[in-house]
């Protein structure tokens, strides 16, 4: 293929976007509008660091009241470059317990987004890869602003999903229902670069990654699970690999990219995981379906379950497609 230079967001999302031939720009200004609050993120992700060390805040106001913390920050940055555009009806924070409204002053459109503003930020403090996660979904409500109802749809409708890693890089991972796209962020020109053309999740991967902490509280077809693959009886007849960081995107991201399967399941103390259906189980379910890989709640696709309040939890089995399949096979008792 002819080199392409280097393609912007901007000129990847007015691209796709001809192959949806009822689009009006709106959806492809959402985006851009995400990529933007992404890059505002970053830039103060990649200096936390400093505050201690430098003093610098950056993030003072007028009054000079105290450094927020960084997913308060995230969490209006996100609001901030949204909430005029027109373009949503309503949000959903993982900041905030009910769902934002748009402003009376403003006018507002027909998608919902729902977030994890900074997901993992107690990590920061050890220069721990984090990330943003979003879901974007139609409004179906009837009314002029949006509803909790806006919220409440199974990830099956969502019209996109993706996520930002703040790591050594920035990067930018979306989808829209035709594939998956990576983006790197290029600091010296504020631009994300198309970097990860399709991403594909192999169908089998050689590492696992769930908090074995937890081992204990887990029931016995999961503990099966688990020692099955640190066996030689597995598929790749030897050991998988354990890499588990503890940042859902970090985790999920290297896994997308090299194979494997992440585990949040439910234990003794949480019948239902730690992680949330809305804006983290359902945005990256539908990435990692759309790279060829699956997600489940351990019985049912994640993508299927109809959500019944804006912070439900749910456990999460997610990444190459048999790993999942089989874990769900071990946790029905049909697989030793
Ligand atoms: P544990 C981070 O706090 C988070 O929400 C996810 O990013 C991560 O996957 C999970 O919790 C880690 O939880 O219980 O293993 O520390």
């Amino acid at each position: 293929m002819a080199n392409q230079g280097a393609v912007t967001i901007e000129r990847h999302i007015i691209e796709q976007q001809q192959d949806f031939p009822e689009a009006t720009g709106d959806f492809s200004a959402l985006l851009y509008d995400i990529a933007f609050a992404a890059k505002m993120i970053s830039r103060e992700v990649n200096k936390a660091g400093l505050v201690d060390i430098l003093g610098l805040t950056g993030r003072e106001n007028v009054q000079g009241e105290q450094v927020q913390k960084l997913d308060e920050f995230a969490n209006e940055i996100i609001f901030k470059a949204m909430d005029h555009t027109g373009r949503l009806c309503c949000l959903a924070s993982e900041e905030e317990d009910d769902i934002i409204p748009i402003p009376k002053e403003f006018k507002t459109g027909k998608y919902v987004l729902l977030h994890d503003p900074l997901d993992g930020s107690s990590n920061i403090d050890a220069n721990v890869s984090i990330g943003t996660i979003f879901s974007i979904q139609r409004k179906i409500s009837s009314g002029e602003r949006g509803t909790i109802e806006d919220c409440l749809q199974p990830g099956s409708r969502q019209v996109a999903a993706g996520y930002i890693i703040y790591g050594s890089s920035t990067m930018l991972v979306y989808t829209a229902g035709k594939g998956v796209f990576g983006f790197t962020l290029d600091p010296s020109v504020g631009e994300f670069l198309l970097s990860h053309r399709d991403i594909k999740e192999p169908k089998r991967g050689k590492i696992y990654s769930c908090n074995e902490g937890n081992y204990n509280k887990w029931d016995d077809n999961l503990r099966r699970y688990i020692d099955y693959l640190k066996s030689d009886r597995n598929a790749n007849g030897k050991p998988y690999k354990s890499r588990y960081i503890g940042s859902l995107v970090a985790d999920f991201h290297r896994n997308l990219l090299y194979g494997g399967v992440f585990l949040y399941p439910a234990d003794a103390a949480s019948k239902n995981g730690k992680l949330r259906l809305l804006y983290e189980a359902n945005p990256l379910a539908f990435i990692a379906e759309q790279a060829g890989g699956y997600a489940s709640n351990g019985r049912e696709r994640i993508l299927d379950i109809q959500p019944e309040s804006l912070h439900q939890r749910t456990p999460l089995i997610i990444g190459s497609y048999e790993d999942v399949k089989e874990a769900e096979r071990f946790i029905a008792g049909e697989q030793e």
